[in-house]
């Protein structure tokens, strides 16, 4: 369909009057501390700039000539509907558990891979939308380039001066109105000439629509026997100050004009897990023509209006460096050199940045790249794991404000208690729900990989912390009614499964693995690997806390307690080491130095062991920690940097960090390297950098099941001796406190706690505590004494 024509004395008042308002600008308060910058165009993805609206994504390389913008939409992924469950699994399970019992691991595995495994085996890709691109003419010489990322108002900005005319390139993406808005400017009036095309590797068409538009219609890929069932339409609406427009070939061509927004949107046919029956070209056309109706000066204020109130909450001070005069990727190389702490304060709110940019309300959680793809079949499909990787997503989201972004996931493990509950049963004959160690798009939840990735039952489980945790950090008891039903169905399903442990002592999982680790006997399945029980103890200990403040279901409160009561404990092995499994297997594992480190959920983010409470068990996670090493990929880096700032310890955190801010674990656009790109890293390393400064908790390891507990607020837990003076702003703490640190030759000089909702608190600092009762709205300062 095409856009009906205008006559064209009014498209012109109506577009000379739009681009008027182009020049009024809104006010824009800008810090050069909150800037990260390039003096080259990007060549590689990795070293292009992200933006994100949190349902859009594009990576803004900069080239002068050719400009490429890569596209992405939050539901454009291969396949469609689909369930897995293998039919024999069920009827297999048995056999399976009497296999691991026996200890005939190899065999148990070998069974799990022929009758247990999901059908099929893969789950489904998340998908790239695909390029805008803008030719230039070929004379364009560039100098004095400038290319960078201003993260207080979330927009990219390219200028170079070619042929006396200073030219600039600005690109932000829209929540509000859903769209990327590109502007291009001159200083000089007329010199503006370029020609905008789209192209793609997915199944789609490219046209143009009337005068000004570029229109592409795809649909997702098929996948592992799944059809692409998605439709997807992007559309990208040329306006020019002066000059001409038309379309030629395919492409729009803008000829001698003074000023020009691009307008680019992409929508799909996706509206549920199980339901893709949206109309794409409808959605895309209406996002176009208001926002075309609205102009750019409105566009960047609804903008900055949305931005804003988010990334403002928090500020973070670590001193300022030299190195500040250098672009950002030489900067990564020299991090290690130690002398830019600034950096590690961009590197936090870059990630605070990111997380605003691919996870708002109403879209998808963040996947292994956020939003950010411009493949088909990306490593490991860009989709859900949920053994680690997309929990630490969200481990920067309470502390860092950014309580909003936490709602997509939310929303996810919710969808997950309905399609897990058929797992559930059609696999174990169980009640309540389950998933596995990976989920996509269509919510997929029965094992997949191979038994030594996808045998583990407790991804779910997992989950449901974060959903507790807001509750923590909230105290919002509508919001712990919605999400109770999704805490009860994850426990049933383990009251069903949980069996008796070989040595008949205790209740675990079975079949399971430690993910992703192999134990000495060839094989990664067992029972009740440690992790799974300490992952178990905190969702009953939840489950049981959110029934008794609701009021609700006191016998299966019981049930839970009991079964809690059962759980295999944390075990010390004969090294010293904290066990990873029920057998002390840990110094014949298949990987000593193994990137996960799924045994010491328990000190960080779970529950179990916490230096104070247990420091029998946080020394036993240290020698655990230095038997596996410093160094691993991107997000298992950032996940033992959390660990060392929750043993206490800031330098060695520091000495990790090092490497996970240089350049064998950043890219030079600041993604993180798993390698290859994967975003937990980034938001793993932001949130072990707040928990160098606070940390906040509640309830102690021996009262994990008390509905009423007082929180603790700790300032300076971890401060690395790299960080002698700085400040932190407006970062949360669970119990619904604002709290801001300043600190000075290494010690606190002043915190602030502010009560958003009233309530008790404790506040530590080293081995000093102090107990603050504040009403709604108080204000609390202290100096540590
Ligand atoms: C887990 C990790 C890998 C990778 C993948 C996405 O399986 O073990 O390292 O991060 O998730």
């Amino acid at each position: 369909m095409k856009i009906p024509c205008l006559p064209s004395v009014l498209l012109l008042v109506g577009i000379s009057s739009i681009l008027f308002a182009m020049k009024g600008s809104a006010a824009e308060p800008s810090d050069d501390s909150l800037r990260l910058w390039w003096d080259k165009p990007a060549v590689k993805w990795e070293e292009a700039i992200p933006v994100g609206n949190g349902r859009l994504g594009g990576m803004v390389f900069g080239n002068p000539v050719n400009e490429r913008i890569q596209l992405n939409e939050g539901t454009l992924w291969a396949g469609g509907p689909y369930d897995p469950v293998n039919p024999e699994a069920k009827a297999a399970l048995p056999e399976v558990r009497k296999l691991v019992n026996e200890g005939k691991y190899r065999e148990a595995a070998g069974l799990i891979s022929a009758k247990v495994m999901a059908k099929p085996l893969g789950q489904m890709p998340y998908q790239t939308v695909g390029d805008l691109t803008l030719e230039f003419p070929a004379s364009t010489k560039a100098e004095n380039y400038r290319r960078d990322l201003n993260l207080d108002t979330a927009t990219a900005t390219v200028s170079y001066t070619s042929g006396g005319v200073r030219f600039t390139r600005e690109v932000f993406a829209n929540a509000p109105d859903n769209v990327i808005v590109v502007r291009l400017s001159a200083d000089k009036p007329g010199a503006l000439s370029f020609s905008a095309g789209m192209k793609t590797p997915m199944k789609a068409t490219v046209e143009t629509d009337g005068k000004d538009t570029l229109v592409m219609n795809g649909t997702g890929g098929d996948h592992g026997g799944i059809k692409g069932q998605i439709r997807y339409q992007s559309r990208v609406r040329v306006m020019s100050s002066g000059g001409k427009v038309s379309t030629e070939n395919g492409r729009v061509t803008v000829s001698n004009a003074d000023q020009v927004l691009l307008l680019v949107t992409a929508a799909t046919s996706y509206r549920k897990y199980d339901d893709v029956s949206g109309d794409p070209e409808a959605i895309a056309k209406k996002r176009i023509t208001d926002a075309s109706g609205k102009g750019y000066a409105k566009l960047r204020s609804a903008h900055l209006g949305d931005y804003q109130p988010l990334f403002r909450r928090v500020s973070i001070d670590l001193g300022k460096s030299d190195a500040m005069k250098l672009p950002i990727d030489e900067r990564i190389r020299r991090f290690a050199e130690g002398n830019d702490p600034h950096l590690a304060a961009l590197y936090y709110q870059f990630a605070r940045y990111l997380l605003i940019g691919c996870s708002r309300p109403g879209g998808q959680p963040a996947n292994l790249q956020g939003i950010w793809n411009e493949g088909l079949n990306p490593p490991w499909q860009s989709k859900y794991t949920i053994n680690i990787n997309t929990e630490m997503n969200y481990w920067p989201a309470e502390s860092g404000a950014l309580a909003e972004c936490v709602e997509p996931l939310v929303r996810m493990v919710e969808e997950l208690a309905v399609t897990g509950a058929k797992t559930a049963e059609k696999m174990y004959g169980a009640r309540g729900w389950v998933v596995h160690h990976n989920t996509d798009l269509w919510r997929a939840t029965a094992p997949i990989d191979g038994p030594n990735w996808g045998m583990w039952p407790t991804g779910g489980a997992w989950l449901c912390l974060h959903l507790w945790v807001r509750y923590e950090f909230g105290g919002d008891k509508a919001y712990l009614k919605r999400i109770y039903p999704a805490l009860k169905g994850a426990s049933v399903f383990f009251l069903d499964t949980l069996q008796q442990s070989p040595d008949g002592k205790w209740l675990v999982t079975n079949p399971s693995i430690s993910p992703e680790n192999g134990h000495p006997n060839g094989a990664a399945v067992c029972a009740g690997p440690t992790m799974d029980q300490q992952i178990l103890r905190d969702l009953f200990a939840n489950t049981i806390k959110a029934a008794a403040i609701l009021g609700l279901d006191k016998e299966f409160q019981q049930q839970l307690t009991a079964a809690r009561a059962k759980l295999a404990p944390d075990k010390i092995g004969s090294a010293g080491q904290l066990q990873e499994w029920l057998e002390d297997w840990d110094m014949q594992a298949g990987d000593t130095h193994h990137r996960h480190v799924s045994h010491l959920y328990g000190l960080y983010p779970g529950r179990n062991i916490q230096r104070r409470d247990t420091p029998e068990l946080a020394a036993a996670v240290k020698k655990s920690l230095e038997f596996r090493g410093d160094k691993a990929t991107g997000w298992a880096t950032a996940w033992r940097i959390g660990l060392w700032t929750h043993l206490g310890d800031g330098d060695h955190a520091y000495r990790i960090l090092k490497h996970l801010l240089g350049p064998d674990l950043t890219y030079p656009n600041m993604f993180d390297a798993h390698p290859p790109f994967q975003i937990d890293g980034n938001f793993g390393g932001a949130a072990s950098i707040a928990e160098m400064i606070m940390q906040s908790r509640l309830g102690t390891v021996t009262d994990a099941t008390k509905p009423t507990m007082t929180p603790e607020i700790e300032f300076l837990p971890a401060l690395p001796s790299a960080w002698p003076a700085g400040s932190m702003k407006g970062l949360r703490a669970r119990g619904g406190f604002e709290v801001d640190v300043a600190w000075k030759d290494g010690k606190l000089t002043e915190a602030v706690v502010r009560s958003i909702q009233g309530g008790s608190a404790t506040l530590r600092l080293g081995d000093t505590t102090r107990s603050v009762k504040l009403s709604k709205g108080g204000t609390f300062r202290w100096d540590g004494k």
